[in-house]
């Protein structure tokens, strides 16, 4: 188990020209005879070539046509070291690969009765020996041969350049795309799939064929992923003026997928759960995160693709820009503020557990054992945060200056974080060199900010200052960064001050000192501060505002942002008293100005649906555990469940008219303003329901059987089963009888009963992996149960007893000989131990212990286990 240093990169010794590839795929296994011409780095002295190999079994080699014998070769279970080169040469290979025995999903695997490939990060070494890096670039031409009736369908990357039929019902599809790519952009796909098609004239007016392929009982629910494509090209000519560069567009569906979607340049293939979504099948969100992942995977052609990446250690370069560009088009496409304050939160709980965990990492890591367990919300989502910031910094215009340079210098080429920073400060002449440390120092810095109001002088002063994060773990010693805090004052009316010549009424300060402090003239009167808005910088913000400080910002901030921020710091506040109340055996009293607070944003009609339904949500536990220690989770949420009890003694009749305000019936759209509209009408029938009330379960199951939308039904039926209300086994009895053809939908149906907040939930969870609609070897269906019980039903993972954790850890232990990157991604379900207390947290550590110490663990899980225990 090697780490690999990022120190330690090295260009190749030889460059790839061109490589052209033949798969002749049987039921059983797959030939792959690769062609590669190979030229020598001028600029280094080496004749030896290491190509990547696993799982291979090679049947013959040779070197510009001489054979070489097998027995010849430096052979191992990593590859393949030829030496004595010369400075070019072309390479045939010939191997023999298992597909329908891959269920490792990284390489070329199986799934259903179709095969269809995983390569990044380095799954193009299970398929041909090669140089797997992605400083490797080269043109690939690919021809497929299968038996025509079991595979009628046969792609690759690029365009279509010939098909035609072969003897023995067998026929072929040859493969061409121009533009240059590394290994990890290949993909192929053979298999019996019906398709959607469209057309997209862009800007330019050339004619690109758009096609959607999935299994023939997923048809009819690719609509809506068609049009996200068609609306994504559009944006992105829009908004960065890039247009797509080959004929034709292909997106393929599968169930057995380890992430998302992956961005294989032509040829995108998807997890289902980002494809397929109908009006009685997918959820608002649903809905959502189709437009977005469509539009992500697109988005890379230019940013991944084109461009794409030195070595792994800049995976956000692609990542963290194209997140950020995703989160522009759902901005523009949905509500910029809702989604906005979605990200954020997301960020903070959990992004910023990562940060505080012992997998902790720059957005550029320094090392790694596993590439792909640096595939983490520090690399995506920070990453678009540290994107987020040169925007900030720049505006929409220098930003777009900084991308146009940035395309004009390295288009079809392999490049560093840097490089990009580099050609954000060039194109707008501005020193960037401070803000690299974004890239290299890890963990969440702390910025601390004091006030003082001078009536004499009309003087206002920020004092703010930057403290290096607890889990900070460079080797040298923790510098300041260059921190952009957008901010605005109001006074008493809730009025934004003018706050410099410009009379700007918010401005970008730049926080670039261990201390600095800012002072604006001219304020009649002790201002209330709004800091930070827009989250304008991935910190924790640490500020003495009073309780009726937040509440006048939760009232009157312009800022979207920070006026949900100050209510949930209301609601944070209120809920950790309660939990310290609880400890000390003492009973806490909310104060009334906090129902005040709640009920004019609950009554307020001027503001955004979506935005009033966000404010009115109470923090998830684990975004409370996140900035506490020594948690009790138990105890926790109990404090929690007091302040709902409250807020439903207090205003549940505002509760209930807000519900039936917003209960209409206008067919259903996936349009901002019905989604903002049932979000707020959902959350408010989740207060009702929590009452216990009888009347409410009446009122749920109304809903339930009334609804039009799955966004409707699905919301009712977890109420109640979370509840476990009179006739919630029924109903999802019904359900499973409806559904149980449908993964996708018997998925969630795993997940709301893996939820149920219930002491027996755990012996549920154990019977619904015996159903056969469960299987470990299915990636959506282990995060449905074991991700939803650990990660989403704190309180029965966290049972005192262990039992939670002994589970995880099983499970983690059996998924490892599957799939080792799903069983890390689920054993970092524990990382963040350390922030329970000491009788959970022993008991968390030593499941890591025990899964540290079991035989043959994959690299995955040991790099994740180790970490830990360091
Ligand atoms: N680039 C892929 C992720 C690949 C993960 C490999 N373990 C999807 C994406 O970010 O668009
Ligand atoms: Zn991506």
């Amino acid at each position: 188990k090697k780490e690999i240093f990022r120190a330690d990169y090295q260009p190749p010794n030889y460059w790839v020209r061109w490589v052209d590839l033949a798969f002749l795929v049987e039921q059983d296994h797959t030939l792959v005879s690769a062609r590669i011409l190979f030229k020598r780095n001028r600029a280094i002295m080496d004749n030896t070539l290491f190509l990547d190999g696993q799982h291979l079994s090679l049947q013959r080699l040779s070197i510009d046509g001489d054979e070489v014998a097998v027995d010849d070769l430096y052979l191992t279970d990593r590859g393949l070291l030829l030496h004595d080169l010369p400075d070019q040469f072309e390479l045939r290979s010939e191997v023999k690969i298992y597909p329908a025995e891959n269920t490792a999903l990284e390489g070329l695997y199986q799934s259903g009765e179709f095969f269809l490939t995983q390569c990044e990060a380095e799954g193009f070494r299970r398929i041909t020996y090669y140089p797997d890096r992605p400083d490797v670039l080269a043109p690939f031409t690919v021809t497929i041969v299968a038996d025509k009736t079991r595979y009628p369908v046969l792609l690759s990357n690029g365009n279509r350049l010939a098909a035609g039929d072969l003897s023995h019902n067998r026929h072929y599809c040859k493969w061409v795309d121009p533009h240059p790519k590394p290994s990890y952009l290949f993909a192929m796909v053979a298999g019996d799939l019906a398709y959607i098609e469209d057309q997209f004239t862009t800007a330019n007016n050339k004619q690109i064929q758009l096609r959607i392929f999935t299994e023939q009982r997923n048809i009819d629910a690719c609509d809506y992923a068609m049009q996200s494509l068609k609306n994504a090209m559009r944006w992105d000519e829009e908004r960065f003026n890039l247009v797509y560069d080959l004929d034709e567009y292909n997106i393929v569906v599968t169930d057995d997928f380890n992430m998302g979607a992956m961005e294989n340049k032509g040829l995108n293939i998807f997890n289902s759960k980002y494809v397929l979504a109908k009006q009685n099948t997918a959820t608002d969100q649903d809905f959502i995160h189709v437009e977005a992942v469509i539009g992500h995977e697109y988005f890379h052609n230019w940013t991944g693709n084109r461009i794409t990446c030195r070595d792994w250690f800049q995976l956000s370069l692609k990542e963290g820009l194209t997140v950020f560009r995703d989160q522009e088009f759902t901005s523009d496409q949905q509500s910029r503020a809702v989604k906005r304050i979605e990200d954020v939160r997301h960020l903070r709980s959990a992004q910023f557990a990562e940060d505080a965990s012992p997998m902790s990492h720059p957005v550029r890591p320094d090392s790694y054992i596993e590439i792909n367990n640096f595939y983490t919300l520090t690399v995506y989502e920070k990453g678009a945060e540290v994107v987020r910031m040169y925007h900030t910094l720049l505006g929409e215009t220098g930003f777009q200056k900084g991308m146009d340079l940035y395309f004009k210098r390295h288009d079809g080429t392999a490049v560093s974080c840097d490089d990009f920073r580099h050609a954000m400060a060039d194109a707008n002449q501005m020193d960037l060199t401070q803000f690299g440390l974004w890239y290299s120092q890890n963990g969440t810095p702390v910025v601390t900010a004091e006030s003082e109001y001078d009536a004499d002088e009309a003087c206002y002063r920020l004092r703010f200052e930057q403290h290096p994060p607890d889990s900070y773990r460079g080797k040298t010693a923790w510098q300041p960064m260059h921190i952009p805090i957008k901010l605005a004052l109001y006074d008493d009316t809730g009025r934004p001050l003018k706050l410099n010549r410009q009379s700007d009424t918010h401005i970008v300060f730049e926080l670039t000192q261990k201390q600095q402090s800012l002072e604006i003239e001219n304020v009649s009167g002790r201002p209330t501060p709004s800091l930070l808005q827009g989250f304008s910088a991935p910190v924790r913000l640490k500020q003495k505002l009073t309780f009726e400080d937040w509440a006048f910002l939760a009232q009157h901030d312009q800022d979207a942002f920070n006026r949900w921020d100050a209510a949930q710091q209301l609601q944070q506040n209120i809920i950790l008293a309660k939990y310290r109340a609880l400890q000390d055996n003492e009973t806490h009293k909310t104060p009334k100005l906090f129902f005040d607070s709640f009920r004019q944003l609950l009554l307020n009609e001027k503001l955004d649906k979506g935005l009033v339904a966000l404010a009115i949500t109470l923090p998830t536990l684990q975004s409370l555990i996140v900035n506490m220690d020594a948690v009790d989770v138990a105890v926790l949420h109990r404090a929690k469940e007091q302040l709902v009890d409250e807020i439903n003694q207090h205003l549940q009749v505002e509760i209930l008219s807000v519900y039936h305000q917003n209960h209409t019936d206008e067919p259903y759209q996936v349009s901002a303003r019905q989604v903002a509209q049932r979000s707020l009408k959902n959350r408010c029938l989740w207060y009702l329901v929590q009452s216990g009330n009888k009347e409410f379960y009446h009122l749920c199951h109304q809903q339930h059987k009334n609804a039009d939308n799955y966004t409707d039904t699905i919301t009712a039926l977890t109420l109640l089963a979370h509840r476990q209300a009179p006739g919630y086994e029924d109903l999802l009895a019904d359900y499973y009888n409806q559904w149980q053809e449908h993964p996708l939908m018997i998925n969630k149906w795993l997940s709301i009963q893996a939820t149920i907040p219930a002491e027996d939930t755990l012996d549920r969870v154990r019977q619904l992996m015996e159903l056969p609609v469960f299987s470990l070897k299915n990636p959506n269906a282990v995060r449905a149960v074991l991700g939803a019980f650990c990660a989403g039903n704190l309180t029965r993972f966290h049972a005192p007893d262990g039992c939670g954790y002994a589970f995880l850890a099983d499970q983690v232990l059996a998924l490892d000989t599957i799939n080792p990157q799903i069983a890390a991604r689920m054993v970092s379900l524990l990382n963040d131990f350390r922030q329970f207390h000491p009788d959970l947290r022993h008991q968390m550590l030593s499941q890591i212990k025990r899964i540290h110490a079991a035989d043959k663990l994959s690299a995955n899980v040991f790099e994740i286990v180790d970490r830990a225990l360091q």
